[in-house]
């Protein structure tokens, strides 16, 4: 039995918003379903050897089919709020011009049901699957067009849903999709990719501006009380021993490690050093742009997985060093998933500290765990319960000494098309068996409950 009254020191605030995310095209499948046109992750996905054991989104969880069910996943959860996106390409088949009146209809009925249900909606515009259209036509992101398309669809969208939806992403981890589907990241993300860096950083500032356009659309289009905001994935800078010293480094580098995006979102500037690292192949920009790009927003959503460690450094010219990982450093099921609790702690403490920002949620955190039905036939995923547990102990530090963390949406509710990883990678508190797509709660999932239902560290 618990004990009737907790510790103060374990508790989150009364009014913590707990969650779950998901996105469109990792979990929806119905891919030409009522109208939809196809977005570069299914060219992608059908791309002979892009995606680890073949998959693709075509069916995905199925999740446009059965959100009733999985409604009734969250509210078994306990849960207080869901953070979904909505496909572009479902509104826009093409991107622009005329809208397919029937494409919001799905995101209306998901939204009823969430809001019948006593969980409330959180959208995100645009989470990776960018209308195929629009990369044939003017080579996506590496043009402003796509920047204005975006904010028109963001006009078309927030006045008929923000009478119910009151908290709305534009872009989920510019960075990630840029570096990753037009740069050379480690791994490869659609469309694949590998521009020269002027152009990189050129498709950089026109997803910066796309965001800033949209915050624009959404207040011209929206209503006195929605609340916009951007879910980036952040370089959670955490000091690696947590002296005086190196908690001022891990500011410094929090601002300029973070300079491609929040730095310009947040203060309407490149940072020097962005600028001098970036030389003449910085991008193109007017002031008008910048002034565009960091329109205020509501809130600031960190997707934290992992840490960054810094140390103080007296011969750098910002005054703080990376400490890169040691081979041994533990790791989580995905290769690049190295176990950094404190980043739940000094991620929010950081941005809230570097940029005054005033509300901040977790918009992502979470692992994947090599996960297999046991012969009882439950998920015994301990190594997801240890994650959680470490990890939300840290951030209710943050909220205990008044970080302004408002709520923690878990990646994910349930397993799903994990991109280049396919289905190989699950992140779910629910196990989704792909081939009779059905979902079964995992240890985490009664953690989760647990924890939810406390309030507080169990
Ligand atoms: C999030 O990205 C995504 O928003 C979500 O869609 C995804 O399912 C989830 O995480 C789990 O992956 O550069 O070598 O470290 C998380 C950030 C950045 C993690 C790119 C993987 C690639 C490997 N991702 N990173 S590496």
């Amino acid at each position: 039995t618990r004990p009737a009254a907790l510790p103060n020191d374990r508790r989150f605030p009364a009014d913590f918003v707990w969650g779950t995310a998901t996105s469109a095209y990792q979990i929806e499948g119905a891919v030409s379903a009522e109208g939809r046109g196809p977005s570069i992750w299914d060219s992608y996905s059908h791309t002979p050897n892009k995606i680890r054991g073949g998959g693709n989104g075509d069916h995905a969880v199925d999740h446009f089919h059965r959100y009733k069910e999985d409604v009734q996943l969250i509210k078994a959860l306990g849960a207080k709020a869901y953070r979904f996106s909505i496909s572009w390409s479902r509104v826009f088949p093409t991107g622009v011009g005329t809208p397919n009146p029937q494409g919001l209809d799905f995101y209306n009925r998901l939204i009823d049901e969430l809001l019948a249900n006593g969980i409330e909606p959180f959208a995100t515009l645009y989470h990776w699957d960018l209308p195929q259209a629009l990369q044939d036509r003017v080579g996506g992101w590496a043009s402003s067009d796509t920047s204005k398309a975006f904010g028109d669809y963001a006009a078309y969208v927030a006045p008929r849903i923000t009478d119910r939806v009151k908290n709305i992403f534009t872009i989920n981890e510019c960075g990630t999709f840029v570096d990753f589907g037009y740069g050379r990241g480690p791994v490869e993300l659609a469309p694949g990719l590998k521009l020269p860096q002027p152009q990189l950083n050129q498709v950089r500032h026109h997803v910066a501006l796309g965001h800033g356009m949209a915050v624009q659309a959404i207040r011209a289009n929206g209503r006195a009380d929605t609340r916009v905001g951007v879910a980036e994935n952040v370089a959670s800078c955490v000091p690696a021993i947590e002296t005086p010293a190196n908690i001022r480094a891990a500011e410094i580098a929090t601002r300029e490690m973070n300079g491609g995006y929040m730095t310009v979102i947040l203060e309407g500037r490149y940072t020097d050093a962005f600028l001098a690292y970036a030389g003449k192949n910085a991008p193109s920009f007017t002031a008008e742009e910048l002034k565009t790009i960091s329109s205020p927003v509501d809130f600031v959503g960190l997707n934290v997985y992992m840490p960054q460690y810094y140390v103080v450094a007296s011969g750098d010219q910002h005054g703080f060093a990376l400490v890169p990982f040691p081979t041994s450093f533990p790791r989580m099921d995905s290769d690049w998933l190295r176990i950094g609790p404190e980043a739940l702690y000094w991620a929010p403490r950081n941005v809230a500290k570097v940029w005054s920002v005033k509300q901040i949620y977790i918009s992502e955190n979470g692992t994947s765990a090599a996960d297999r039905p046991a012969g009882d036939g439950k998920i015994h995923d301990l190594d997801r319960v240890m994650y959680l547990r470490n990890y939300l102990t840290h951030l209710q530090r943050a909220t205990s000494e008044g970080v302004p963390v408002g709520g923690y949406f878990h990646w994910s509710l349930m397993d799903n098309f994990e991109w280049s990883d396919g289905y190989d990678k699950r992140f779910g508190l629910y196990h989704v068996d792909f081939a009779t797509q059905k979902r079964t709660p995992k240890l985490s999932a009664e953690f989760y409950r647990s924890l939810i239902a406390a309030n507080a560290l169990v």
